[in-house]
């Protein structure tokens, strides 16, 4: 099993947008810019409760190679998707599919007072679609960032977050948190975001596991998550319902402290259950911010597992597969293991020791062959650099 980085290995991620670009319009772009997926560490449905997230950027990006144009229409490109070059007209019906991500974005941008006038994108990712690893949100920033150059926007990165954030919200449809876009726009290479998603101040905290002889290993179990779909809306909706009937504006103001008192007061048991993960995860993500400043990074793993649990029985945004592989990558000698992201599939992540890394990730490959579930995608995740300029 290769536990690179999808990115290291030769041949992958080439800075050849550009030349793509070419042969699709004709003409050269103003410009290239990649913005990264993402792996969150701890603090799992905690960012549209007002609460503290821990993601860190993935080596995997969406680049995109840019040209400005000025007559109100928008051309995009994928090299992952097919069907064409997809026309927008920036005053015309709203895009479907894949470039309702882009177009959500120019949407958010000129719906905020933003002169931009249209613009031709190729863009080119390799961050797995559909495995709860923020591949829309690298697609959203990617382009924000490329308009906020080509346009002078003059816009600061939390800014950008935000937009992206509206664009998924109210032009896609999929009523998620601010957590991905912020991680792709603000995460640092070596370091995990300390995010609070009230006032989005942020923290970068070391976290370099390669010198304490430890790995991040990613499974991406290819069962396709989709957010727009009801589940995550009612897991938001009644945590909002929560918060109403507990008379706190977000879930984020019930203290850790005062949380069985929270609990008696609810009489309905699913908000309890909800209200319960909330607020233990959100100490969850206090407690492995602790750890780690205080450099005592294998700790975390229980504490991940913990999160898993949490998610697993209180939230119920777990699947058979993340179950199998938290289970199995601990029995295994995992540090500890959890889902990551949205959950109803997608990824999960395992701390490991350098030396088990091997015998851990065939273990989980072996247990899903046993339990006839298609084979998962694993690899090594390095905390990387967040979106920036290529060229
Ligand atoms: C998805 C959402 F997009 C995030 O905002 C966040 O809520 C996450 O699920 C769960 O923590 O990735």
């Amino acid at each position: 099993m290769d536990l690179r980085p999808a990115s290291a290995r030769p041949g992958e991620q080439q800075v050849t947008t550009a030349d793509a670009f070419r042969d699709v319009y004709g003409t050269s772009p103003d410009g290239t810019w990649a913005a990264p997926g993402r792996v969150n560490l701890i603090g799992e449905h905690t960012d549209y409760n007002d609460g503290f997230v821990m993601p860190f950027a993935l080596p995997h990006t969406a680049i995109a190679s840019v040209a400005r144009r000025d007559d109100g229409l928008l051309r995009l490109h994928s090299g992952q998707a097919e069907g064409g070059v997809v026309e927008v007209r920036l005053d015309g019906e709203p895009a479907k599919g894949w470039a309702a991500y882009p177009a959500g974005v120019v949407w958010a941008l000129r719906d905020a007072g933003h002169a931009v006038g249209g613009a031709d994108i190729h863009y080119d990712s390799t961050v797995p679609t559909g495995a709860g690893l923020s591949s829309s949100a690298a697609l959203e920033i990617v382009t924000a960032l490329a308009l906020n150059d080509l346009y002078d926007l003059g816009l600061q990165r939390w800014q950008l977050a935000r937009l992206c954030q509206r664009a998924e919200n109210v032009y896609v449809g999929a009523p998620t948190g601010i957590m991905d876009q912020t991680a792709s726009a603000c995460c640092t290479a070596g370091h995990a975001l300390y995010l609070d998603t009230r006032d989005l101040s942020q923290h970068q905290i070391p976290f370099d596991l390669a010198a304490r002889g430890l790995r991040l290993l990613v499974v991406d179990t290819q069962v396709k998550h989709a957010h727009s779909e009801g589940e995550y809306g009612k897991r938001r909706r009644g945590c909002e319902d929560a918060a109403a009937a507990l008379g706190v504006d977000a879930l984020r103001d019930v203290p850790y402290e005062g949380l069985d008192e929270a609990l008696a007061r609810l009489e309905d048991e699913e908000q309890r259950r909800l209200v319960r993960h909330v607020v233990t995860e959100d100490q969850r993500v206090e407690r492995v911010v602790a750890l780690l400043e205080a450099d005592d990074v294998r700790a975390i793993g229980p504490v991940l597992t913990e999160g898993h649990t949490s998610l697993r029985d209180d939230f119920r945004v777990s699947c058979p597969e993340l179950d199998l592989v938290v289970a199995t990558a601990n029995d295994a000698g995992a540090l500890g293991a959890r889902m990551t992201g949205g959950g109803f599939g997608g990824s999960a992540i395992i701390l490991v020791d350098d030396a088990s890394a091997d015998k851990i990730a065939d273990a989980v490959t072996a247990a899903f062959a046993s339990g006839g579930f298609r084979e998962p995608r694993v690899f090594v995740a390095v905390p990387s650099a967040g979106a920036v300029r290529l060229e």
